[in-house]
């Protein structure tokens, strides 16, 4: 998947980090959601079948976290595309925001239309939690993507790098390109998102480190998602701290927005900006030197990954316990870790060298 470069994630080790990850994500507790949950989720009965087929005809939906993202449409446009090879009918549908109870009706509707399976990009880990619940009980299965529900709403949590590979390496970028000195900040997706909120909590205990005690997180800024909020918090940013040195956009939106701000102000070649970004959004700022490197993960293989695992559930192949294996098509096999995480694979770096092999 990631063959040409590696140099971004070699220096965590994957050992024990789905495990730190979930618990950084804050969110519902297991207690919380069992206490309202109108039957006990069909995964702790069901029994795996590995032999079993995917069934033809299944009927799937993408929940994206706003559906006027280009990020998630490449998601969910991929995971659409995957749903043809194994004869199934997938489509997307959401919100035009991402707030957090933004997608509750949408699941609600995809309940009455009895779906097999409902992928979500969760905008809270909690808001989503009882219709998501909802739909389980009545035998549809639920997979959380991109940016995880309550671990008791869903089946399966496909992400698409270790949250603390993504989180740490974010900081060390960052580190990199000023010498490990002075102020930073982050700006971020919205105040709920699970996957941003994560990947916050990693980056704060990575900034404890000695190698970092002359860098300082003064903001954690959030531009919602949004491309002009997005804009205008990196220029607030950006005149509340003088002396900021480099600002990290673990979100799509978010670094297209802070690089396009930078690009055109007077303080390009002064800030580093970095963080996640699509090379297509990204390739332009790269080319004018406003930002040297960034990160990502195939945005196309985890909507593909994340329909095989919807299929393989509702295909009974797989339960969501932890150490099933389900085929994902032309990706191969993968193997359910804890609490019913899947990993796509480590994210890549992005600079000029190599932005114009991609196109995405
Ligand atoms: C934005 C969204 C998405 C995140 C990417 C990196 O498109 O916030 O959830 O995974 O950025």
């Amino acid at each position: 998947m990631f063959t040409s470069s590696r140099r971004f994630t070699s220096a965590v080790a994957m050992v024990g980090l789905v495990s730190l990850g979930l618990a950084a994500c804050g969110g519902t507790t297991k207690e919380s959601v069992s206490s309202q949950a109108p039957a006990a989720p069909e995964q702790s009965s069901a029994t795996a079948n590995p032999n079993a087929p995917l069934k033809e005809g299944l009927k799937i939906a993408f929940l994206p976290k706003q559906i006027n993202n280009p990020y998630e449409t490449i998601v969910d446009k991929a995971g659409i595309e995957a749903a043809a090879e194994y004869k199934g009918t997938a489509k997307e549908v959401g919100p035009s925001d991402a707030s957090a109870s933004s997608q509750v009706s949408y699941i609600n509707t995809l309940i009455q239309q009895q779906q097999d399976a409902i992928l979500i990009a969760a905008n809270d880990a909690n808001a989503v939690c009882g219709p998501l619940k909802q739909a389980m009980t009545k035998g549809i299965k639920v997979v959380s993507y991109d940016s995880d529900a309550s671990k008791d709403c869903r089946n399966l949590f496909i992400n698409q790098a270790s949250s603390e590979e993504v989180g740490r390496s974010e900081v060390k970028m960052l580190a990199d390109m000023i010498d490990h000195k002075g102020e930073i900040a982050v700006l971020s997706a919205t105040a709920n998102a699970t996957n941003q909120n994560t990947w916050i909590e990693f980056m704060k205990d990575e900034l404890t480190k000695p190698e970092y005690k002359d860098m300082k997180l003064v903001k954690v800024a959030y531009g919602d998602d949004d491309d002009q909020k997005s804009f205008q918090e990196t220029q607030g940013l950006l005149q509340a701290y003088p002396d900021l040195k480099g600002i990290i956009a673990p979100t799509t939106v978010g670094i297209a927005a802070a690089a396009r701000y930078v690009s055109g102000s007077k303080y390009k070649g002064k800030i580093v900006v970095t963080g996640l970004g699509t090379p297509n959004q990204m390739r332009e700022f790269v080319k004018n030197g406003t930002v040297e490197k960034f990160a990502l993960w195939n945005p196309k293989d985890l909507g593909y990954l994340a329909s095989y695992a919807a299929a393989s559930l509702a295909s009974g192949q797989i339960t969501g316990a932890e150490g099933e294996k389900f085929k994902a098509g032309k990706l191969g096999e993968f193997t359910i870790g804890k609490d019913g995480e899947v990993i796509l694979g480590p994210p890549f770096t992005f600079d000029a060298q190599n932005i114009d092999d991609f196109d995405y």
